[in-house]
């Protein structure tokens, strides 16, 4: 029997340190109620009362061994796993991360600020208004006749006979006039529409900034000194500007002006269409009737007034040529400002 226990301890402890031991497998085969172990120890009753505590002593002895070498390698397995899986998982905390993409503003918002700044760099402050109006506050107050093509259900969204979107942010000024003694120096930018349907250079919906000066003494001159900083601060210092004779039914005199075109500097080239001028914005000093329209005494005060689209300026800018890239959303096109 002490050779048997011997031979199980040689044996297991053999299978045990084989390279593709199956720890579980070999305890089951040797410690298991059914295993080789198990059966040496049932058959210790055959034996004398000398040799039993001997051999069952001997047979514990066996049974530590096997147990402690199934530890052991269990251990060890154990820890070369996770040796293994480090080695795997191992991170390069210096490696490069994967970059999400980063949006901006759009280019018309990225032009509204632009414009913004300008004026309020010359000393303007910014006003606001109701996009849905009053037909008062849109053509009435600013000297549009009732029978001006204007006011045709073909060219404005009307919401009821006397509510309709604003055609023009000029509504907000109107408003700042009644509230607001002379002076008055704002901009009004914003979102204005018109029932126009969309093609390369028209959208029913388009964004402009108006300007409004009004004071004792306020010239045609000081109209053109103001669009003529504004010009060189928007297109480049040696943009230069020029006055044309037009028609506004807000405006007396009123003008359309035209910068020198920035790409040639005035000779001629494909985005000016080689006429050396871009017209850009329309301008003129505040109809008397406005003035009083608005309560303010048109004896006593006089002002200017000008309008330009944003779309077309930043059209003109960047030499785009589809007002319906703007509201597309193609990131194609809106990547590359
Ligand atoms: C008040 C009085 C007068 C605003 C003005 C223009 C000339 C003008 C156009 C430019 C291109 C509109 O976007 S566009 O189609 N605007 O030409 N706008 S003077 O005149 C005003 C505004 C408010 C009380």
């Amino acid at each position: 029997m002490k050779e048997k226990l011997s031979k199980i301890r040689v044996e297991a402890l053999e299978q045990i340190n084989a390279p593709d031991a199956n720890l579980e497998e070999i305890k089951v085969k040797y410690l298991g109620k059914k295993g080789e172990l198990t059966a040496v120890l049932r058959g210790m009753g055959a034996l004398s009362a000398e040799e039993r505590p001997i051999v069952g002593q001997l047979a514990n002895e066996v049974r530590e061994s096997i147990e402690a070498a199934l530890n052991e390698k269990k251990s060890e397995l154990q820890a070369k796993a996770l040796q293994e899986q480090l080695k795997a998982e191992k991170l390069d905390v210096t490696m490069p991360g994967t970059p999400s993409p980063v949006g901006h503003i759009h280019p018309l918002t990225r032009a509204q600020r632009e414009l913004e700044d300008i004026f309020i760099g010359m000393g303007f402050s910014i006003a606001e208004g109701p996009e849905v109006e009053l037909d008062y506050y849109n053509f009435q107050a600013l000297n549009i006749p009732e029978n001006h093509p204007a006011r045709d259900t073909q060219d404005t969204f009307y919401i009821t006979d006397n509510i309709l979107l604003r055609s023009q942010t000029s509504p907000v000024q109107v408003r700042v006039m009644e509230h607001q003694k002379p002076p008055i120096r704002i901009i009004s930018p914003g979102r204005v529409y018109r029932s126009d349907a969309l093609d390369a250079t028209h959208s029913p919906l388009f964004h402009q900034l108006e300007g409004l000066v009004i004071d004792k003494g306020i010239t045609m001159g000081d109209l053109k000194g103001t669009l003529e900083v504004f010009a060189k601060k928007m297109f480049g210092e040696e943009t230069k500007i020029r006055f044309r004779p037009h028609h506004f039914p807000f405006t007396e005199p009123s003008a359309e002006v035209d910068v020198s075109c920035f790409v040639c500097g005035g000779k001629g080239c494909r985005l000016c269409k080689g006429e050396g001028w871009i017209e850009i914005l329309g301008a003129g000093m505040v109809h008397p009737f406005v003035l009083s329209n608005c309560g303010i005494d048109p004896e006593e005060y006089s002002g200017f007034a000008f309008g330009l689209g944003i779309e077309r300026i930043t059209m003109a800018r960047y030499g785009i040529d589809d007002i319906r890239l703007f509201y597309e959303n193609d990131e194609r096109f809106l990547e590359q400002f």
